[in-house]
Protein backbone atom coordinates (compact mmCIF):
# COMPACT_ATOMS: atom_id res chain seq x y z
CA UNK A 1 0.00 0.00 0.00
CA UNK A 2 2.64 2.47 0.98
CA UNK A 3 5.05 1.96 -1.97
CA UNK A 4 1.67 2.44 -4.39
CA UNK A 5 0.65 5.97 -2.48
CA UNK A 6 3.87 7.03 -3.03
CA UNK A 7 4.49 6.33 -6.67
CA UNK A 8 0.79 8.22 -7.05
CA UNK A 9 1.34 11.07 -5.46
CA UNK A 10 4.89 11.59 -7.35
CA UNK A 11 3.16 10.93 -10.66
CA UNK A 12 0.66 13.10 -9.86
CA UNK A 13 2.22 16.21 -8.19
CA UNK A 14 5.92 15.85 -8.96
CA UNK A 15 8.75 13.82 -7.11
CA UNK A 16 9.50 17.37 -6.27
CA UNK A 17 6.65 17.65 -4.09
CA UNK A 18 7.21 14.19 -2.18
CA UNK A 19 9.60 13.60 0.73
CA UNK A 20 9.49 9.25 0.13
CA UNK A 21 11.36 6.21 1.17
CA UNK A 22 14.94 6.75 1.53
CA UNK A 23 14.92 10.66 1.76
CA UNK A 24 17.37 12.08 4.57
CA UNK A 25 14.45 14.33 5.71
CA UNK A 26 11.72 11.50 5.97
CA UNK A 27 12.33 10.93 9.88
CA UNK A 28 11.90 14.34 10.63
CA UNK A 29 7.82 13.90 9.92
CA UNK A 30 7.32 11.44 11.88
CA UNK A 31 8.62 13.45 15.23
CA UNK A 32 7.36 16.82 16.63
CA UNK A 33 8.12 19.16 19.72
CA UNK A 34 5.66 17.07 21.85
CA UNK A 35 7.79 14.64 25.02
CA UNK A 36 6.84 11.20 23.16
CA UNK A 37 9.90 9.24 22.72
CA UNK A 38 7.91 7.09 20.01
CA UNK A 39 8.82 7.78 16.16
CA UNK A 40 6.10 7.23 13.79
CA UNK A 41 7.38 6.92 10.25
CA UNK A 42 5.05 8.14 7.46
CA UNK A 43 5.20 6.39 3.85
CA UNK A 44 5.80 10.14 3.17
CA UNK A 45 5.32 13.24 3.52
CA UNK A 46 3.84 16.02 0.47
CA UNK A 47 4.95 19.14 0.84
CA UNK A 48 2.46 21.19 -0.94
CA UNK A 49 2.41 24.37 -2.88
CA UNK A 50 -1.22 25.43 -3.98
CA UNK A 51 -4.98 24.49 -2.56
CA UNK A 52 -5.24 22.76 -5.27
CA UNK A 53 -2.54 20.35 -4.49
CA UNK A 54 -3.38 19.95 -1.09
CA UNK A 55 -7.10 19.18 -2.50
CA UNK A 56 -5.25 16.31 -5.26
CA UNK A 57 -3.31 14.69 -1.52
CA UNK A 58 -7.05 14.01 0.49
CA UNK A 59 -8.81 12.94 -3.15
CA UNK A 60 -6.17 10.79 -3.70
CA UNK A 61 -6.01 9.29 0.13
CA UNK A 62 -9.61 9.12 -0.14
CA UNK A 63 -9.38 7.09 -3.22
CA UNK A 64 -6.99 4.94 -1.41
CA UNK A 65 -8.19 4.47 1.72
CA UNK A 66 -4.85 6.19 2.75
CA UNK A 67 -4.75 8.03 6.12
CA UNK A 68 -3.42 11.71 6.19
CA UNK A 69 -1.86 13.65 8.59
CA UNK A 70 -1.74 17.38 8.29
CA UNK A 71 1.52 19.08 9.49
CA UNK A 72 2.20 22.94 10.34
CA UNK A 73 5.74 23.91 11.16
CA UNK A 74 6.25 20.65 13.50
CA UNK A 75 6.11 22.91 16.30
CA UNK A 76 3.23 21.01 18.32
CA UNK A 77 3.69 19.65 21.95
CA UNK A 78 0.69 17.13 21.82
CA UNK A 79 1.80 15.08 18.96
CA UNK A 80 -1.19 16.47 16.81
CA UNK A 81 1.35 16.15 13.51
CA UNK A 82 2.40 12.75 14.36
CA UNK A 83 0.90 10.08 11.27
CA UNK A 84 -0.39 7.72 14.44
CA UNK A 85 -1.11 5.42 11.25
CA UNK A 86 1.83 5.93 8.96
CA UNK A 87 0.43 7.04 5.97
CA UNK A 88 1.08 10.35 3.99
CA UNK A 89 1.81 13.83 5.95
CA UNK A 90 0.38 16.91 4.04
CA UNK A 91 2.49 19.49 5.12
CA UNK A 92 1.85 23.22 4.41
CA UNK A 93 5.64 24.54 5.07
CA UNK A 94 6.04 25.86 1.61
CA UNK A 95 2.63 27.85 1.67
CA UNK A 96 4.51 30.78 2.61
CA UNK A 97 2.73 33.34 0.73
CA UNK A 98 1.53 37.02 2.46
CA UNK A 99 -0.84 37.24 -0.26
CA UNK A 100 -1.90 40.89 1.36
CA UNK A 101 -1.83 43.00 3.74
CA UNK A 102 -4.79 45.93 3.58
CA UNK A 103 -3.99 48.67 6.37
CA UNK A 104 -7.63 50.11 5.39
CA UNK A 105 -9.72 46.81 6.22
CA UNK A 106 -7.20 46.03 8.80
CA UNK A 107 -6.88 42.35 7.28
CA UNK A 108 -3.92 40.20 6.24
CA UNK A 109 -4.35 37.32 3.94
CA UNK A 110 -2.05 34.74 4.24
CA UNK A 111 -1.19 31.26 3.44
CA UNK A 112 -0.82 28.89 6.26
CA UNK A 113 3.03 28.70 6.49
CA UNK A 114 4.14 31.91 6.82
CA UNK A 115 5.66 32.17 9.90
CA UNK A 116 3.79 34.13 12.69
CA UNK A 117 6.77 36.53 13.99
CA UNK A 118 7.54 36.72 9.90
CA UNK A 119 3.44 38.12 9.57
CA UNK A 120 4.16 40.03 12.92
CA UNK A 121 7.70 42.38 11.05
CA UNK A 122 5.78 42.74 8.14
CA UNK A 123 2.34 44.26 9.08
CA UNK A 124 4.50 46.03 12.09
CA UNK A 125 6.29 48.11 9.64
CA UNK A 126 2.86 49.49 8.01
CA UNK A 127 1.65 50.30 11.48
CA UNK A 128 -0.06 47.05 12.11
CA UNK A 129 -0.75 44.73 14.59
CA UNK A 130 -1.44 40.90 14.54
CA UNK A 131 -1.15 40.15 18.64
CA UNK A 132 -1.21 35.92 19.00
CA UNK A 133 2.32 35.34 20.10
CA UNK A 134 3.21 31.45 20.90
CA UNK A 135 6.75 31.63 22.12
CA UNK A 136 7.51 29.62 18.87
CA UNK A 137 6.82 32.69 17.07
CA UNK A 138 9.89 32.33 15.28
CA UNK A 139 9.71 29.18 13.74
CA UNK A 140 5.44 28.10 13.99
CA UNK A 141 3.28 29.03 11.32
CA UNK A 142 -0.04 30.49 11.19
CA UNK A 143 -1.92 27.56 10.18
CA UNK A 144 -0.64 25.55 13.15
CA UNK A 145 -1.98 28.24 15.00
CA UNK A 146 -5.34 28.43 13.78
CA UNK A 147 -5.58 24.47 13.95
CA UNK A 148 -4.50 24.56 17.97
CA UNK A 149 -5.88 27.61 18.80
CA UNK A 150 -2.73 28.74 19.88
CA UNK A 151 -2.22 31.46 22.48
CA UNK A 152 0.64 33.39 24.03
CA UNK A 153 1.80 36.14 26.69
CA UNK A 154 -0.50 39.14 24.98
CA UNK A 155 -3.81 36.50 24.75
CA UNK A 156 -4.56 38.00 28.34
CA UNK A 157 -5.60 41.75 26.68
CA UNK A 158 -5.58 40.67 23.12
CA UNK A 159 -7.40 36.95 23.17
CA UNK A 160 -5.97 34.02 21.20
CA UNK A 161 -5.92 32.99 17.77
CA UNK A 162 -9.86 32.20 17.06
CA UNK A 163 -10.50 35.66 17.94
CA UNK A 164 -8.26 36.76 14.89
CA UNK A 165 -8.90 34.02 12.24
CA UNK A 166 -11.90 36.09 10.23
CA UNK A 167 -12.00 33.92 6.70
CA UNK A 168 -10.88 30.34 6.13
CA UNK A 169 -10.21 28.40 2.80
CA UNK A 170 -10.14 24.52 3.38
CA UNK A 171 -9.49 21.61 1.60
CA UNK A 172 -11.68 18.90 3.14
CA UNK A 173 -10.90 14.89 2.87
CA UNK A 174 -12.00 13.81 -0.61
CA UNK A 175 -10.51 17.25 -2.03
CA UNK A 176 -13.48 19.02 -1.75
CA UNK A 177 -12.16 23.07 -1.19
CA UNK A 178 -14.88 25.43 1.40
CA UNK A 179 -14.46 29.16 1.81
CA UNK A 180 -16.12 30.10 4.77
CA UNK A 181 -15.74 33.23 7.07
CA UNK A 182 -15.18 37.13 6.29
CA UNK A 183 -13.21 40.05 5.56
CA UNK A 184 -15.42 42.11 7.98
CA UNK A 185 -14.87 42.40 11.72
CA UNK A 186 -18.00 41.81 12.75
CA UNK A 187 -20.09 39.16 10.93
CA UNK A 188 -23.25 36.94 12.53
CA UNK A 189 -24.95 35.25 8.65
CA UNK A 190 -24.79 31.79 9.44
CA UNK A 191 -23.46 29.42 11.64
CA UNK A 192 -19.93 30.31 12.55
CA UNK A 193 -17.60 27.41 10.45
CA UNK A 194 -14.66 29.34 10.88
CA UNK A 195 -14.74 28.81 14.75
CA UNK A 196 -15.65 25.40 14.26
CA UNK A 197 -12.83 24.72 12.18
CA UNK A 198 -10.32 27.13 14.52
CA UNK A 199 -8.96 24.18 17.18
CA UNK A 200 -9.30 20.94 15.32
CA UNK A 201 -5.73 20.27 14.87
CA UNK A 202 -6.65 18.74 11.32
CA UNK A 203 -9.07 16.92 12.20
CA UNK A 204 -11.66 18.23 9.87
CA UNK A 205 -10.05 19.82 7.08
CA UNK A 206 -6.47 21.51 5.93
CA UNK A 207 -6.12 25.23 6.07
CA UNK A 208 -4.91 26.60 2.78
CA UNK A 209 -5.87 29.99 3.13
CA UNK A 210 -6.77 32.34 6.36
CA UNK A 211 -7.72 36.01 6.39
CA UNK A 212 -7.13 37.55 9.95
CA UNK A 213 -7.85 40.40 11.96
CA UNK A 214 -5.24 43.46 12.35
CA UNK A 215 -5.00 46.28 14.87
CA UNK A 216 -3.60 49.79 14.79
CA UNK A 217 -0.40 48.70 16.62
CA UNK A 218 0.01 50.26 19.87
CA UNK A 219 2.54 53.00 19.73
CA UNK A 220 4.79 52.42 22.95
CA UNK A 221 4.73 49.38 25.48
CA UNK A 222 6.47 48.88 28.47
CA UNK A 223 7.77 45.68 30.41
CA UNK A 224 8.39 45.22 34.47
CA UNK A 225 9.51 42.44 35.88
CA UNK A 226 8.91 41.99 39.72
CA UNK A 227 11.02 39.30 41.69
CA UNK A 228 9.55 37.72 44.35
CA UNK A 229 10.65 36.08 47.62
CA UNK A 230 7.56 33.32 46.66
CA UNK A 231 4.98 32.31 44.58
CA UNK A 232 1.92 33.03 47.46
CA UNK A 233 3.63 36.71 47.35
CA UNK A 234 3.66 36.99 43.87
CA UNK A 235 0.41 35.75 43.39
CA UNK A 236 -0.75 38.25 45.75
CA UNK A 237 1.10 41.14 43.58
CA UNK A 238 -0.77 39.89 40.71
CA UNK A 239 -4.32 39.76 42.43
CA UNK A 240 -3.58 43.32 43.95
CA UNK A 241 -2.20 45.18 40.49
CA UNK A 242 -5.37 43.80 38.90
CA UNK A 243 -8.13 45.03 41.54
CA UNK A 244 -6.21 48.11 41.36
CA UNK A 245 -7.71 48.52 37.39
CA UNK A 246 -4.38 47.28 35.30
CA UNK A 247 -5.17 45.86 32.30
CA UNK A 248 -1.49 44.31 31.24
CA UNK A 249 -1.09 42.94 27.80
CA UNK A 250 0.98 39.93 29.62
CA UNK A 251 0.85 39.28 32.62
CA UNK A 252 3.45 35.77 33.08
CA UNK A 253 4.69 33.72 36.69
CA UNK A 254 7.48 31.49 37.16
CA UNK A 255 8.63 29.51 40.56
CA UNK A 256 11.70 28.95 41.72
CA UNK A 257 12.49 26.53 39.91
CA UNK A 258 11.94 27.50 36.90
CA UNK A 259 13.73 30.96 37.75
CA UNK A 260 17.15 28.85 39.28
CA UNK A 261 17.18 27.18 35.74
CA UNK A 262 17.76 30.47 33.47
CA UNK A 263 20.02 32.28 36.70
CA UNK A 264 23.13 31.02 34.90
CA UNK A 265 22.22 31.95 31.69
CA UNK A 266 20.48 35.32 31.89
CA UNK A 267 22.20 38.91 32.24
CA UNK A 268 19.84 39.56 34.50
CA UNK A 269 21.28 38.80 38.17
CA UNK A 270 18.72 37.38 40.25
CA UNK A 271 18.61 38.08 44.09
CA UNK A 272 19.21 35.32 46.06
CA UNK A 273 16.34 34.48 47.26
CA UNK A 274 14.15 34.99 44.59
CA UNK A 275 11.11 32.33 44.60
CA UNK A 276 8.94 33.78 41.99
CA UNK A 277 8.87 36.00 39.33
CA UNK A 278 6.10 38.37 38.02
CA UNK A 279 6.18 39.71 33.97
CA UNK A 280 3.98 42.39 33.13
CA UNK A 281 3.84 44.37 30.21
CA UNK A 282 1.60 47.53 28.72
CA UNK A 283 0.63 49.39 25.71
CA UNK A 284 -0.33 52.52 24.72
CA UNK A 285 0.08 56.27 24.65
CA UNK A 286 4.27 56.65 24.81
CA UNK A 287 3.43 59.46 27.50
CA UNK A 288 1.15 56.77 29.69
CA UNK A 289 4.33 54.44 30.09
CA UNK A 290 6.69 56.12 32.88
CA UNK A 291 3.91 56.76 34.65
CA UNK A 292 2.03 53.22 34.55
CA UNK A 293 5.52 51.63 35.40
CA UNK A 294 6.15 53.67 38.27
CA UNK A 295 2.65 53.01 39.29
CA UNK A 296 3.80 49.13 39.45
CA UNK A 297 6.60 49.41 40.30
CA UNK A 298 5.59 51.17 43.41
CA UNK A 299 3.28 48.65 44.12
CA UNK A 300 5.41 46.00 43.32
CA UNK A 301 8.19 47.43 46.63
CA UNK A 302 4.80 48.16 48.44
CA UNK A 303 3.75 44.24 47.94
CA UNK A 304 7.33 42.76 49.29
CA UNK A 305 9.35 43.04 46.00
CA UNK A 306 12.66 41.95 46.21
CA UNK A 307 13.44 43.78 42.94
CA UNK A 308 11.78 45.39 40.14
CA UNK A 309 13.33 46.05 36.75
CA UNK A 310 11.45 48.20 33.90
CA UNK A 311 12.38 48.75 30.36
CA UNK A 312 10.18 50.70 27.56
CA UNK A 313 13.08 50.62 25.03
CA UNK A 314 12.80 47.99 22.85
CA UNK A 315 16.11 46.83 23.43
CA UNK A 316 16.30 46.86 27.15
CA UNK A 317 12.35 45.23 26.87
CA UNK A 318 13.63 42.22 25.01
CA UNK A 319 16.67 41.91 27.82
CA UNK A 320 13.39 41.99 30.83
CA UNK A 321 11.77 39.53 28.28
CA UNK A 322 14.91 37.00 28.01
CA UNK A 323 14.62 35.70 31.29
CA UNK A 324 11.01 34.74 30.83
CA UNK A 325 12.05 32.94 27.10
CA UNK A 326 15.11 31.22 28.67
CA UNK A 327 12.61 28.84 30.62
CA UNK A 328 11.01 26.21 28.31
CA UNK A 329 14.35 25.82 26.30
CA UNK A 330 16.90 26.02 29.42
CA UNK A 331 14.49 23.53 31.24
CA UNK A 332 14.60 21.06 27.46
CA UNK A 333 18.21 21.39 27.72
CA UNK A 334 18.72 20.24 31.45
CA UNK A 335 16.47 16.93 31.53
CA UNK A 336 16.22 14.25 29.85
CA UNK A 337 12.65 14.20 30.40
CA UNK A 338 10.11 17.18 29.96
CA UNK A 339 6.61 16.72 30.22
CA UNK A 340 4.98 19.89 29.82
CA UNK A 341 1.33 20.34 30.70
CA UNK A 342 -0.58 23.91 30.04
CA UNK A 343 -3.44 23.59 32.42
CA UNK A 344 -5.43 26.07 32.97
CA UNK A 345 -7.32 27.17 36.07
CA UNK A 346 -9.50 29.99 36.71
CA UNK A 347 -7.50 32.95 38.16
CA UNK A 348 -8.53 32.69 41.50
CA UNK A 349 -7.18 29.26 42.09
CA UNK A 350 -3.71 30.16 40.96
CA UNK A 351 -1.80 29.83 43.92
CA UNK A 352 -3.54 26.75 45.29
CA UNK A 353 -3.21 25.23 41.71
CA UNK A 354 0.64 25.55 42.67
CA UNK A 355 0.32 24.61 46.17
CA UNK A 356 -1.07 21.06 44.77
CA UNK A 357 1.22 20.83 41.97
CA UNK A 358 4.07 21.15 44.31
CA UNK A 359 2.09 18.10 46.25
CA UNK A 360 2.23 15.64 43.44
CA UNK A 361 5.98 16.48 43.41
CA UNK A 362 6.84 15.64 47.12
CA UNK A 363 4.39 12.69 46.45
CA UNK A 364 6.02 11.31 43.64
CA UNK A 365 9.51 12.09 44.09
CA UNK A 366 9.45 13.82 40.26
CA UNK A 367 10.80 17.32 39.85
CA UNK A 368 8.27 20.21 38.74
CA UNK A 369 8.85 23.73 37.20
CA UNK A 370 6.23 25.68 36.96
CA UNK A 371 5.67 28.69 34.42
CA UNK A 372 2.94 30.39 32.31
CA UNK A 373 0.26 32.81 31.21
CA UNK A 374 -1.13 33.89 34.85
CA UNK A 375 -3.17 36.17 33.83
CA UNK A 376 -5.39 33.57 32.22
CA UNK A 377 -4.59 31.07 35.10
CA UNK A 378 -2.62 29.14 31.80
CA UNK A 379 0.12 27.34 33.56
CA UNK A 380 3.01 25.35 32.28
CA UNK A 381 3.77 22.13 34.37
CA UNK A 382 6.85 21.12 33.41
CA UNK A 383 7.33 17.14 35.03
CA UNK A 384 11.04 16.77 34.98
CA UNK A 385 13.52 13.85 34.94
CA UNK A 386 16.89 12.35 33.93
CA UNK A 387 15.82 9.02 34.11
CA UNK A 388 15.53 6.24 30.84
CA UNK A 389 13.06 7.87 28.52
CA UNK A 390 12.62 4.98 26.97
CA UNK A 391 11.91 2.90 30.08
CA UNK A 392 8.16 1.76 30.60
CA UNK A 393 8.22 2.24 34.25
CA UNK A 394 9.36 5.61 34.16
CA UNK A 395 7.02 7.04 31.36
CA UNK A 396 4.22 5.55 33.19
CA UNK A 397 5.55 7.19 36.64
CA UNK A 398 5.53 10.52 34.61
CA UNK A 399 2.30 10.41 32.76
CA UNK A 400 0.90 8.87 36.09
CA UNK A 401 1.95 12.33 37.83
CA UNK A 402 0.82 14.34 34.83
CA UNK A 403 -2.82 12.40 35.59
CA UNK A 404 -2.80 14.03 39.09
CA UNK A 405 -2.06 17.50 37.65
CA UNK A 406 -5.32 16.73 35.32
CA UNK A 407 -7.15 15.67 38.32
CA UNK A 408 -6.42 18.81 40.93
CA UNK A 409 -6.74 21.22 37.89
CA UNK A 410 -10.30 19.88 36.95
CA UNK A 411 -10.92 19.69 40.82
CA UNK A 412 -10.43 23.11 41.16
CA UNK A 413 -12.63 24.10 38.04
CA UNK A 414 -9.89 24.22 35.31
CA UNK A 415 -9.54 22.29 32.00
CA UNK A 416 -6.82 20.27 30.53
CA UNK A 417 -5.37 22.59 28.02
CA UNK A 418 -5.11 26.25 27.70
CA UNK A 419 -3.10 26.41 24.59
CA UNK A 420 -1.09 23.76 23.33
CA UNK A 421 -3.87 21.53 22.09
CA UNK A 422 -4.69 17.97 23.10
CA UNK A 423 -3.04 15.93 19.94
CA UNK A 424 -2.28 12.70 21.18
CA UNK A 425 -0.89 13.50 24.94
CA UNK A 426 -3.79 14.53 26.05
CA UNK A 427 -6.33 12.73 24.60
CA UNK A 428 -6.65 9.91 26.86
CA UNK A 429 -7.18 12.06 29.72
CA UNK A 430 -10.09 13.84 28.74
CA UNK A 431 -13.00 11.80 29.95
CA UNK A 432 -11.13 13.40 33.60
CA UNK A 433 -12.54 16.44 31.95
CA UNK A 434 -15.54 16.07 29.70
CA UNK A 435 -18.62 13.74 30.10
CA UNK A 436 -18.97 11.08 27.61
CA UNK A 437 -21.99 12.67 26.15
CA UNK A 438 -19.92 15.78 25.31
CA UNK A 439 -17.34 13.42 23.79
CA UNK A 440 -19.60 11.73 21.80
CA UNK A 441 -21.20 15.13 20.43
CA UNK A 442 -17.39 16.43 19.08
CA UNK A 443 -17.03 12.37 17.60
CA UNK A 444 -20.10 12.95 15.42
CA UNK A 445 -19.17 16.55 14.35
CA UNK A 446 -15.69 15.33 13.96
CA UNK A 447 -17.68 12.14 11.23
CA UNK A 448 -19.57 14.73 9.59
CA UNK A 449 -16.08 16.37 8.06
CA UNK A 450 -14.67 12.99 7.84
CA UNK A 451 -16.80 9.91 7.36
CA UNK A 452 -13.77 7.50 6.57
CA UNK A 453 -11.90 8.75 9.76
CA UNK A 454 -8.93 8.93 7.43
CA UNK A 455 -7.95 12.76 8.77
CA UNK A 456 -5.26 12.78 11.47
CA UNK A 457 -6.96 9.94 12.66
CA UNK A 458 -6.83 8.89 16.18
CA UNK A 459 -6.05 12.79 17.55
CA UNK A 460 -8.22 15.16 19.36
CA UNK A 461 -10.56 12.51 20.60
CA UNK A 462 -10.26 9.44 23.22
CA UNK A 463 -11.76 5.98 21.39
CA UNK A 464 -15.37 5.62 22.93
CA UNK A 465 -15.17 3.73 26.23
CA UNK A 466 -17.07 0.05 26.05
CA UNK A 467 -18.19 -2.02 28.73
CA UNK A 468 -14.84 -3.72 29.49
CA UNK A 469 -12.80 -0.54 29.22
CA UNK A 470 -14.77 1.34 32.20
C1 LIG B 1 5.71 28.89 26.63
O1 LIG B 1 4.79 29.60 27.05
C2 LIG B 1 5.39 27.73 25.74
O2 LIG B 1 6.91 29.17 26.85
C3 LIG B 1 6.17 26.46 26.11
O3 LIG B 1 4.04 27.52 25.65
C4 LIG B 1 5.80 25.88 27.41
O4 LIG B 1 7.76 24.45 27.51
C5 LIG B 1 6.63 24.72 27.94
O5 LIG B 1 6.14 24.08 28.89
ZN1 LIG C 1 2.80 29.04 26.76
Amino acid sequence: MSGDIVAILERELGAERVVGPGHERLDDYGRDESPLPEFYPPACAVLVESTAEAAAVLRICLERRVPVTPRGAGSGMCGGALPLEGGVVLSTERMTRIKEIDPADLVAVVEPGVITGVLQTEVEAQGLFYPPDPASLEFCSIGGNAATNAGGPRAFKYGVTREYVLGLEVALMGGEVLRCGRRTSKGVTGYDLVAGFVGTEGTFGVITELTVKLLPNPPAAATVLGVFRDVPSAGAAISELLRGGLRPRVLELADKHSIDHVRPKSRYRFPAEAGAIVLLEVDGEPEAMDAMMEKIGLRCDELGALDVLAATEPADRRAVWEARRLISPSLKQAYRIKVNEDVCVPRGRIVEMLARVDRVSAETGIEVAVFGHAGDGNLHVNLLSNDDPDDPAVRKKMWAAAEQVFVHTVALGGTLSGEHGVGLTKRDYMHLEQTEQVLEWQRRWKLMWDPSNLLNPGKKLPARRTACSE
